[in-house]
């Protein structure tokens, strides 16, 4: 069998302090469920430190959801993947739709801020995935070809880059491509993977998949055989509903 599932919760711009309960609920259900996969949760920057301190020593570890491509120096406001494993990330979000559509985020900029993840020694998951116009003009392999080749850097390995697919039509919106689509996707990127990488530990690489994950789905998505885990977001706000996803994978 290949590697453990992974789920992430990517909790976007939610979360207050109060909020930490569901990163204590969250590392004790996963304490619970036998066979667990690996559970990241990616809370703001502002809870970053907290809630690593919550789930140290436990199987539970916490990720950024952006970082700066530099490594320090005049650009106020912004954090570095340094900052970001000061605080105890294990991990970054980068090239989520979100930061492509509302900051203008190119793949070129994706690679050059993976490159600098890399180099901090931290562990990336890097988004791609085609809007709903692209997926109605049949442009979606094309696309996601295009984004995987130019967001990953060379330094790349399956230990280090988890690639996520979501499509951005079904993001937030209750509506999910159909398994075989899903399946149909994660093959075309497994194989750019294995072509562009051909030097590697000969660990799998995990292709996740992303866009209004929920307990009611989650267990069809992860019937198919190339889906090595899942991206929740508003699902992940809640540790019960979480959990459900978590166990799920288990
Ligand atoms: C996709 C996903 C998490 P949601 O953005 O990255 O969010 O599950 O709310 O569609």
């Amino acid at each position: 069998s290949g590697p453990k599932l992974y789920v992430a919760g990517n909790w976007k711009m939610n979360g207050l302090r109060p909020d930490l309960t569901q990163i204590q609920a969250i590392r004790d259900g996963v304490a619970s469920v036998e066979n667990a996969p690996d559970v990241t949760v990616f809370p703001p920057a502002t809870l970053l430190h907290a809630a690593s301190q919550i789930v140290e020593g436990s199987l539970v570890e916490i990720g950024a959801q952006d970082c700066h491509v530099g490594e320090k120096g005049p650009f106020t406001g912004d954090l570095s993947a340094l900052m970001l494993k000061d605080s105890g990330a294990t991990t970054v979000i980068l090239g989520h739709s979100e930061r492509r559509a509302e900051h203008g985020e190119t793949s070129r900029e994706v690679r050059a801020k993976a490159a600098t993840a890399l180099r901090a020694g931290i562990k990336i998951v890097v988004c791609i995935g085609e809007t709903r116009g692209e997926h109605v003009r049949g442009l979606t392999a094309s696309v996601c070809r295009r984004q995987l080749a130019d967001s990953l850097p060379d330094e790349s390995t399956p230990e280090t880059t988890i690639v996520a697919y979501e499509p951005v039509w079904a993001i937030g919106s209750g509506v999910s491509p159909t398994t075989e689509q899903i399946t149909a996707v994660h093959e075309i990127v497994r194989g750019c993977l294995k072509d562009r990488f051909r030097e590697t530990s000969g660990m799998r690489w995990r292709v996740l998949y992303g866009g209004s994950v929920s307990p009611a789905n989650a267990a069809s998505t992860f019937d198919s055989p190339e889906v090595d885990g899942v991206l929740v977001g508003g699902a992940s706000l809640k540790a019960a509903t979480f959990l459900e996803i978590i166990t799920a994978a288990a």
